[in-house]
């Protein structure tokens, strides 16, 4: 049986953060080049991405974190309904670029996009999860944040990337390791970069610890670097080792993925 890796490419890492719909493709082929690294090495990745650019900018302009909200003023020229029809169409194509990216390596996969799957909000969300591991070995599933339908007055709401690997990691079988590849940090950092010093690197994370939650509040509308955490503690406690690394360095996550030693944070129970 080939193990088994859950790996999240984060929004801010695959795309311009505070511009628009903008992806980085450099970054994209080269995670892409890892990623194939771990499958030829029969190690098996389920892919998560995050939403960046294509995701959060409308989805907080349109307060689609908070449901349905009537009697407020216009949120800008669209309405609640058209924008969540926007944001899932943005973090369509998003995923279009992923799977673009592992089409040119030769990888086989498939993506799953949660609001045709999924429903609810945060770690207990309703879905199938049994689809993702019904691929042969060797393909990728692929699934990502998005704006799905929730069973309560809300309506809608946002299921992030993160909660999607929580489950992920904890349910389907022969799991051992989740990988978080982020932009901008090499893993959990004790104190915000100042200037141009880059902040110290928490190599082990323990539970009550203290960490820079670095959360761009202004920007997402999920929880940052605090929500990773959380999740990944949560993954920690079935029994998945979980690592935070930077996915802008040289081969730091398939580094990860392999279970090689590798410069990022590691929880640790
Ligand atoms: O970036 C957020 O997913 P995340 C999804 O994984 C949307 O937290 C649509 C903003």
């Amino acid at each position: 049986m080939r193990e088994r890796v859950v790996l999240k490419w984060g929004g801010g890492l695959i795309t311009e953060k505070s511009t628009m719909k903008t992806v980085r493709q450099d970054v994209l082929r080269d995670l892409a080049e890892q990623l194939e690294q771990c499958l030829l090495s029969g190690v098996d990745v389920v892919l998560v991405h995050g939403a960046g650019s294509f995701g959060h900018l409308k989805a907080k302009q349109y307060r689609l974190a908070e449901g349905r909200i009537t009697g407020s003023a216009p949120m800008g020229p669209l309405t609640q309904d058209e924008a969540v029809e926007e944001v899932r169409a943005d973090m369509l194509e998003l995923n279009a670029h992923v799977m673009q990216a592992l089409t040119e390596r030769d990888i086989s996969a498939v993506s799953l996009p949660p609001h045709t799957w999924a429903t609810n909000t945060g770690p207990a969300f309703e879905g199938d999860l049994a689809m993702f591991s019904q691929a042969p070995s060797g393909i990728v599933v692929v699934t990502h944040g998005d704006v799905v339908a929730c069973h309560d007055k809300r309506e809608f709401g946002i299921l992030s990337g993160d909660d999607l690997v929580l489950r992920l990691s904890k349910e389907l079988p022969d799991v051992t390791r989740l990988v978080f590849a982020m932009g901008g940090v090499e893993g959990v950092l004790e104190s915000m970069p100042i200037d141009d010093q880059p902040g110290v690197l928490i190599e082990a994370l323990t539970k009550n610890a203290m960490f820079d939650d670095e959360h761009m509040s202004e920007m997402d509308v999920t929880g940052g670097i605090g929500l990773k955490v959380q999740r990944g503690f949560a993954a920690l406690e079935s029994g998945v080792e979980v690592l935070l690394v930077s996915g802008e360095e040289p081969q730091r996550v398939a580094d990860a993925c392999l279970g090689n030693p590798v410069r990022g944070t590691r929880l640790v129970a």
